[in-house]
């Protein structure tokens, strides 16, 4: 715990976000640092790399599946014209595929994409508007951890997407509190449509995050790039190795970045020396995989009920609709 006497002395830099996580996670053991950090101009750019992999079936298999059931799922919505919300939208790569049958179905929609990216949105914006004329954006820039504002819709119901497996990156009770706050903005009937990785052979898992061209190694270690570049660390890449092991237990991937060696780390910015043995590891993310089970236990206390699911022919991904009770 920080007195005041020593906050007034901290350095400035634990003061913003991107320190103050550095600091918190390599200052505890085991040490580990919070996944949005990947999420640098590089890091995304890598992500948006990673979704193209061969070994990367994730986001080919979701629009497989949103691709075919596109028709279904708004018409799951009914008769009432939908808004459509997305969380953490980024360029917005698949939801053109509900947005077409949307303006098919109703004339015009209605499109808020939610991003802590200014760029990614004013990309989606420019695509979606260009291509699907009746779609009117209002984008937000904002980060929807922390509540999505309200959404006016009178006479709309509400589609709050969450697609992409982006839930599985957090712990089960943090997610269980991001849906909570979805909740809170929705009224009983409001929809959401979440897509999730399910739980499946250990090997297909493994490959997916341990490509061969070493693109998710990149984007591991863009992190260290980052805190060299951010926080002025001495961090060398070549010194950690990219670790990615299946976790059966908890049903979950889990990343890491290995020390090679015994190796001492200073960061300047935060006064901080940061010693690691041989073969210790930074964790870097979870990312869990889900049964349907599994998935209704984090959707139905957050106070939704499943209403309608989705898969491809091996069952490697879901898309299920919730209806907010
Ligand atoms: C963004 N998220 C769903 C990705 C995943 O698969 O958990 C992030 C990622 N990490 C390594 N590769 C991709």
């Amino acid at each position: 715990m920080h007195t005041l006497s020593s906050v007034l002395t901290l350095p400035e830099a634990v003061l913003t976000p991107v320190g103050a996580e550095v600091y918190r996670g390599l200052t505890t053991s085991p040490k580990s640092l919070a996944p949005w950090l990947f999420y640098d101009e590089t890091g995304s750019r890598l992500f948006e790399e990673i979704t193209r992999l061969p070994e990367y079936y994730l986001t080919r298999t979701e629009r497989g599946i949103l691709a075919r059931y596109a028709d279904e799922i708004l018409e799951c919505a009914g008769y009432r014209p939908v808004t459509i919300i997305e969380l953490g939208a980024g360029t917005a790569a698949k939801t053109g595929l509900l947005l077409r049958v949307a303006v098919d179905r109703q004339g015009a929609v209605d499109y808020v994409p939610i991003d802590v990216s200014r760029s990614a949105l004013a990309a989606a914006n420019e695509h979606i508007e260009a291509d699907i004329p009746g779609v009117r954006v209002a984008a937000r820039v904002a980060d929807y951890t922390k509540g999505i504002g309200e959404i006016p819709a009178p006479g709309k119901r509400r589609m709050v997407l969450y697609i992409g497996s982006s839930i599985g990156n957090f712990e089960p009770e943090d997610a269980m509190q991001v849906l909570r706050e979805v909740h809170h903005r929705l009224a009983p009937g409001d929809l959401m449509l979440l897509g999730v990785d399910h739980a499946k052979d250990r090997r297909t898992l493994l490959r997916a995050y341990n490509d061969a061209a070493g693109v998710t190694e990149a984007f591991n270690k863009n992190m260290l790039v980052r805190m060299n570049r951010e926080l002025g660390a001495s961090f060398n890449p070549r010194l950690f190795q990219h670790r990615a092991i299946w976790n059966e237990e908890h049903s979950r991937m889990e990343i890491y970045l290995k020390s090679l060696i015994a190796q001492r780390v200073s960061i300047p910015t935060l006064d901080l020396e940061v010693e690691f043995a041989e073969g210790e590891s930074i964790h870097t993310e979870n990312s869990y995989k889900f049964t349907e089970e599994s998935i209704a236990a984090i959707v139905e206390p957050a106070g939704f009920k499943i209403a309608q699911s989705w898969t491809d022919e091996r069952e490697w991904f879901g898309v299920y609709l919730a209806a907010r009770q």
